[in-house]
Parts: structure tokens; sequence; C-alpha cells
């Protein structure tokens, strides 16, 4: 993913931002020519599109955005695709026609969003991406607030080569085929670990479990009962679910996990912080699914006319046994 001049992004409460937003809707914010919405003159309507339910995260993603509607007066029009580009598209397409006042994407894959977002700028509907990138032109969307995931695979590499001392024979989980975090967290491990000739991925143990907890654990036990299935030393998740996914398998196998085999994840959710304390998870490298309040900043900024950043990037944190136990005591985490 390309990265402009990113902004680590200032946290804001619910109630500043209803407030932001309340006054950008009493001035009439969004022009004459945007879409009308059809919440009333002076309620602010958005559409969306979100991939689906597909993993913890995307819940407390989903949480996010509908809470920061709620807290700023918004209506919001929910759209879950259930991991289907064609969804999104035909749900971006039907926000456009209801002339929704901005439409708010998580972009299920990287690709193959050219002709729709054409057409939400011909509307003069702005879309802000949340979560994902895309491939296509940075003019066709308003900004994206999202992780830096190339930034989360090199974090994730970089612990397993200390915590082994750069000898590991490595299994990988990989997320959904041709989304961005799959894309860049496969990409920023793998620069990590290059550094380390002791380090490898096993030959055809690297495949996609498709972000699903179910997924992990089949594609795991896969693995184990493989020719090379022996070989594994650890396991690399693109995200929590799929790490316990793959806890499963390594149990049923008879071995232990985070001991027998070491497992390195992103997302570092509340299920995978429990994991970490009990040993059977060693490193996991947060990825906040929190954008709500970022991502309503955002689309009323744009409302008001202002231009951001193409790219606003969520700090990251990694987990691990030295700083769990105080993260949990602080309830620092999201579930
Ligand atoms: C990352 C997000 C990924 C999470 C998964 O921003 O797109 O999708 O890491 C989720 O848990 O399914």
């Amino acid at each position: 993913m390309r990265y402009l001049e990113g902004i680590v992004l200032k946290k804001w409460s619910a109630a500043v931002l209803a407030g932001a937003l309340a006054v950008g809707a009493l001035a009439g914010c969004g022009g004459d020519d945007a879409g009308s919405g059809g919440g009333g003159d002076d309620k602010l309507v958005m559409g969306f599109s979100q991939v689906g339910a597909e993993s913890g995260w995307r819940t407390a993603n989903t949480k996010s955005i509908q809470e920061s509607a709620a807290a700023a007066g918004i209506e919001l029009k929910f759209s879950d695709a259930q991991g289907k580009q064609e969804n999104q598209i035909a749900a971006l397409r039907s926000f456009v026609t209801q002339k929704v006042d901005a439409i708010i994407l998580a972009p299920q894959k990287e690709t193959g969003w050219d002709v729709v977002l054409r057409d939400a700028k011909r509307a003069n509907i702005p879309v802000v991406l949340v979560d994902r990138g895309i491939t296509g032109s940075p003019d066709s969307y308003a900004t994206l607030i999202a992780s830096d995931f190339v930034a989360e695979g090199r974090m994730a590499g970089e612990w397993l080569a200390k915590a082994t001392n750069g000898q590991c024979n490595i299994a990988e989980l990989q997320g959904t085929t041709g989304a961005a975090p799959a894309i860049d967290r496969a990409k920023g491990f793998r620069e990590a670990i290059a550094k380390h000739p002791g380090m490898k991925i096993i030959e055809g143990l690297s495949q996609t479990g498709d972000f699903t907890r179910a997924k992990g654990k089949d594609v795991m036990q896969a693995f184990l009962k493989s020719p090379n299935g022996g070989q594994i030393q650890a396991v690399y998740a693109h995200n929590d679910d799929m790490a316990l996914g793959a806890i499963q398998a390594i149990e049923e196998a008879g071995k232990k996990a985070g001991t027998d085999i070491k497992v390195v994840s992103v997302d570092g959710g509340k299920a995978a912080l429990d994991a970490l304390a009990a040993g059977k998870i060693n490193c996991s490298v947060e990825c906040s699914p929190r954008l709500g309040p970022q991502a309503f900043e955002a689309v009323q900024a744009v409302l008001n006319g202002q231009t951001l950043p193409k790219q606003q990037v969520v700090k990251d944190r990694l987990f691990d046994s030295t700083n769990v136990q105080d993260v949990m005591a602080r309830k620092d985490y999201w579930e």
C-alpha cells in the first residue's frame, strides 16, 4: 500500500465529534449539488458498505462506525456484503441512487472499484475508505483511514526473528486473497524474515484461511498432516481468528500451542490477549477496528470542503508476554 503524508490520528470523543457534525449539518454542509440524502433538511444520511462479519475485528469495526453515526445524529444506511465484492458494488450503486450525503467503504479487496467510485464522484458523493485500501485512482476517494499493514507484517516478522534467534520454519495462514491486509501483511513479514537466512516459510505451507477461525483451523490441520508438517516451528496468522483456529488444530494434534509451535498473529483483540496470557499465542500485533470517530471526522471535513491526506495511518502496538498483563489490567484493548 502507498503512503503519502500520513498523520497519526487524534482520538476524538464522540461528543466533540457530534458537536462538529451538528454544526456542519446546521450549516447545510455538502452544498446544493451533493446528495440530498433523503434524511430531511438538516440530518446527514450516509451509506456504509462493510465487508461482512468474518471476524471479531470486523464485528468491532462495524460497532465503532455505527456508534459514531448514532453519536453524531447521522442516519447510517448499513450494508453487510457477506464477504462478496459484488454485494458491495451493488450497495454503493444503491447509495448513489438514494443520493446519500457521503459513503464509507471498507473494500473487501484492492481491485475492481474504478467504475462504481467514478459514478459516486459524478454524483458528487464523497467516499471515505476505512480499514483497507484500493489500487484504483487516489482521486476516486477522499481519504483512507487504515493501519499500515506492511508495518504490521514487519513487526510480526521481527518479533519472531528475535524470539527464535533467527532460526524458524514457519507456516503462514494468509488473509482473504486480494485483500490489502493479506497482501501487505505477507509483504512486511517476508521483508523482516529475509534478513535472517535461518528463517523460512515452509514450501507449500502458506495458504489463505480467509480471516475466519473455522478455515484457519481447517488449513492448519491440513498443514500438520502434510509431509512437511513436522517441520513447523511457528505459525504466522494474518489475524487472531485464524490464529485461534490454528491453536485448536495444534492442540488436537497433541502439541502445545505457544511452546511446541509458536503462534504469531495480528489484530490484538481481547480474545487474542486472553490466549496470550495463557501462553497459547506468543505475539499479536494490534490493528485497531475502532475507526468510527476518525471516519466521521473525515466525512465532516470533506463535506465542509476540506482536502484530506490520501492516507491517515492508525498507529499500532505489539502485544506479547512483556506487556499483556498491563494491557489487560488497564482494559486497554478492543473486543
Ligand atoms: C484489517 C482488517 C482485517 C482484520 C481481520 O484492517 O481488514 O479483516 O485483520 C478482518 O480480522 O477480517
